[in-house]
């Protein structure tokens, strides 16, 4: 790509970047794949010590992604797996942390990368998160979303 809004996404260009992972704990072996999948993409990028902090639960993410968007990071990666109960709670959850999450991206401008899974079964998860046998990977997705655009927002703020 080409032109001034869609600077190519190179270690040159985006390995200064501060970026925060933030994972949410349950779901452990889900959480495994889409930390190491989100670390790895980081470290693809150039971006070798990111900050990583486990938050509770995925109800969790929005407070955190807020406060380290506030702190200066240039783009936040939440990463989390909601797996569908017998109770309404699946949906309490699931529309929390997205309608928190779009919110903090916009209210801040920092970009959040959305790694949440929101499934009806384990096995879903387990294919989305970036583990041997995966068919995705969600976190390695989210995170270079973030830096994507975080990178993108610099370019065009510069003179
Ligand atoms: C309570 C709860 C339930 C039932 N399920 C999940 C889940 O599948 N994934 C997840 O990340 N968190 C879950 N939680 C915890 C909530 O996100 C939250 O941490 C608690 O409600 C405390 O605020």
């Amino acid at each position: 790509m080409s032109g001034k809004g869609a600077p190519e996404l190179t270690v040159s260009n985006c390995g200064d970047l501060r970026v925060a992972v933030i994972a949410a704990l349950w779901h452990e072996k889900v959480m495994d794949g889409l930390v190491d999948g989100a670390l790895g993409a980081l470290r693809e990028l150039g971006i070798d010590e990111p900050t990583l902090i486990r938050v509770p639960g995925s109800f969790e993410l929005p407070v955190a992604a807020k406060v380290l968007a506030d702190r200066g990071y240039d783009a936040v990666v939440a990463l989390g797996v909601v797996i569908r109960g017998g109770t309404p709670h699946f949906d309490y959850v699931c529309q929390g942390v997205t309608q928190g999450l779009t919110q903090v991206s916009i209210d801040t401008g920092v970009p959040v990368g959305f790694g949440v899974l929101t499934c009806d079964t384990e096995a879903q998860a387990l294919d989305r998160a970036g583990l041997e046998a995966s068919r995705e990977s969600k976190g390695h997705e989210a995170a270079t979303a973030a830096v994507a655009t975080a990178a993108t927002l610099r370019a065009l703020a510069e003179p």
